[in-house]
């Protein structure tokens, strides 16, 4: 046998052992694509329902990839600062942050697919908890945070289809530092009703609160919100008949149901994963400080996930993080 021959079988040899080791290991670790310990993450993590968990304790990125996948920011390597992890997250435990620099438009756009399956119909809850940094700018536009999407393993980076969860200040040109929370959908990726309100606006559908006492509701920056969004699709086959809700704090702020549509009608696809949008541009202002947003404790579930079943009575702020360019 010529040195190069065996040279070929050795790697084919040591290809083979490293697939199936890595085949067996995967078995093992895969078990949860995000990777977090379900017995030490905080009890709704547990149960069939639970689709997906990540708390960040691992302070990994398993499962996750920048939709973004800007190749000069070397991935998820926060090298550039752009994202901090782990990072000091809600009471103080391990967190992503995702910086937007100086007027930055973006930071990384993390996605991460569900570890099961989801029904073509199924209703969805994600609740995460969120910080935006003291005196946070918010885009008169819309400032995404965080999105509900389809095709999150794969197929297009953003996914077809995608729910979001924006925060826009009630005025244009008034106070950036403050925002109404609200559900986003793009009126070219649904159906809407003839005649509907949401058939009269143009290109962008927005799910208000409309709670009694949320009116005034506003998010600043400098403290930790718990928040839960629900997605029931629109049947398949069906233009309509969706229902949207958000809760902030276990206080249930919009409960949407009027010709509801997330996806058009003949659409197959299903939400099945999470992405971290921070995104500040498309319109508005394009002035900001350096400025960041902390996300922690993901969760989504076929049921309500609920306000916290273990919340430390006062979460500490997180003090470390330099935001300094
Ligand atoms: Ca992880
Ligand atoms: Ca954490």
């Amino acid at each position: 046998m010529n040195k190069s021959l065996m040279n070929r079988n050795n790697f084919a040899k040591s290809a083979a052992i490293l697939l199936l080791a890595s085949a067996g290991m995967g078995a093992f670790f895969n078990a949860h694509a995000e990777n977090t310990n379900r017995a030490s993450a905080e009890p709704a993590c547990q149960g069939d329902a639970v689709l997906f968990c990540e708390n960040w304790e691992d302070g990994d990125w398993n499962g996750w990839r920048d939709v973004a996948e800007h190749p000069d920011r070397g991935g998820f390597t926060c090298a550039t600062g752009d994202c901090l992890l782990p990072y000091p997250g809600y009471n103080n435990s391990r967190a992503v942050a995702i910086r937007l620099k100086k007027d930055a438009a973006d930071g990384i756009f993390p996605r991460a697919p569900f570890n099961k399956s989801v029904g073509p119909n199924d209703t969805v809850y994600v609740r995460w908890r969120a910080y935006w940094s003291p005196g946070f700018h918010f885009n008169y536009q819309n400032t995404k945070h965080f999105y509900l999407l389809t095709n999150a393993a794969d197929g297009y980076q953003g996914g077809n289809y995608r729910v979001g969860f924006f925060v826009q200040p009630p005025e244009w040109g008034g106070d950036p530092t403050v925002g109404v929370p609200y559900i986003h959908l793009y009126k070219r990726d649904i159906d809407t009703a003839p005649g509907s309100w949401q058939d009269k606006e143009y290109g962008e559908i927005r799910y208000r609160p409309n709670q009694p006492g949320t009116e005034n509701f506003r998010i600043t920056g400098g403290k930790w919100y718990e928040i839960e969004m629900r997605i029931t699709p629109n049947p398949q086959g069906q233009s309509t008949g969706g229902r949207v809700q958000f809760w902030i704090d276990g206080k249930l702020m919009a409960d949407h149901s009027d010709n509801v549509s997330v996806r058009k009608a003949n659409e197959k696809d299903v939400f099945d994963g999470v992405w971290l949008s921070s995104y500040f541009g498309g319109g508005g202002q394009t002035n900001h400080p350096d400025q960041y947003v902390i996300y922690d404790d993901i969760i989504a579930s076929k049921q309500r996930i609920g306000a916290a079943s273990s919340a430390p009575a006062k979460p500490s702020s997180p003090t470390q993080l330099r935001a300094d360019g």
